[in-house]
């Protein structure tokens, strides 16, 4: 059985920078995600500040937990390490980026109803620019995700131009000003699936969250993945856990460059680790999510 995305998909995905594939993850295996979340919840009661595998809601408590992200659940949990080489998503990615890819980043965003963060317009490409574009993102619905709980927002077409300025003050934000950049928000496709449904989206598409306004959770994992000749502009820390990180293929010490555009997300952002805390410095864009 081919898990390939078709010719259509893959033409949709080109020309409007994501497709959507709905029915992706199988529904036992969706309950078995779940159950792993909530007890990496139950973990999350125990600290009071935010740390390496939680971003922490500002009223976080033991009794009232609020956990905005999980990073790198992959590396807490055996069952989202499987779901991270679900053959599904492997071979929908290969589709796209070839038979060479690697996990550049793995995180999932909880929206619960009592920390349901916004996240305002950016490209995930601001914050690691490649060696070449080949670098896309795919978000798995772990719940449904509805017109009131937080849909995901994409700009069509919008990876095709330049990669926008996320700066705030002199210093990263991870988020576009909409107003001064001119940006045309209304042509936004607004995302709704039921869980077990799948996004891919290309790192320089334009794309937001709104806030989660109703009483149900909206749990969304991205991995963001790029091609094995993608090397990252800020550099490698540890060349060994670099390919530790690849999912297909081989490593390649030969980076293919292409002309891409290019900001650096420098100088670093203030709160390094939370994407929530460092766009509250573009404020303006809220009423417009
Ligand atoms: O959780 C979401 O809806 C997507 C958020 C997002 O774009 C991100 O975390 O980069």
């Amino acid at each position: 059985m081919s898990y390939s995305l078709n010719k259509e998909q893959i033409r949709d995905y080109n020309k409007n920078g994501y497709v959507i594939i709905e029915d992706v993850i199988d529904q036992k295996f969706l309950k078995e995600l779940n159950l792993a979340t909530e007890v990496m919840i139950k973990d999350a009661k125990l600290i009071k500040k935010s740390n390496e595998q939680f971003d922490l809601g500002l009223n976080h408590s033991y009794s009232n937990p609020s956990v905005r992200r999980i990073k790198q659940p992959q590396n807490y949990s055996e069952v989202f390490k499987k779901l991270l080489f679900y053959p599904s998503i492997i071979e929908k990615v290969i589709s796209l980026i070839g038979n060479n890819f690697r996990l550049h980043n793995g995180k999932m965003n909880l929206k619960s109803p009592s920390a349901g963060d916004l996240v305002d317009w950016h490209q995930d490409w601001a914050f690691y620019p490649h060696s070449n574009d080949d670098v896309l993102a795919v978000g798995i619905m772990l719940d449904d995700m509805t017109l009131n709980n937080g849909t995901v927002l994409f700009i069509p077409e919008s990876h095709k131009g330049e990669v926008y300025d996320h700066h705030h003050n002199g210093y990263f934000a991870g988020a576009i000003d909409i107003e001064k950049n001119k940006i045309d928000i209304r042509n936004a496709r607004e995302i709704v699936g039921k869980a077990g449904t799948i996004t891919i989206h290309h790192a320089r598409l334009l794309h937001a969250s709104k806030p989660n306004l109703s009483k149900l959770n909206r749990r969304f994992l991205l991995w963001e993945f790029a091609a094995n000749d993608a090397w990252p502009l800020m550099g490698i820390n540890n060349y060994e856990d670099f390919n530790n990180k690849i999912i297909s293929g081989d490593a390649i010490n030969r980076p293919r460059l292409t002309k891409v555009p290019v900001r650096m997300p420098l100088p670093a952002a203030l709160n390094q680790g939370s994407i929530f805390e460092n766009q509250k410095a573009v404020t303006k864009n809220k009423k417009d999510l």
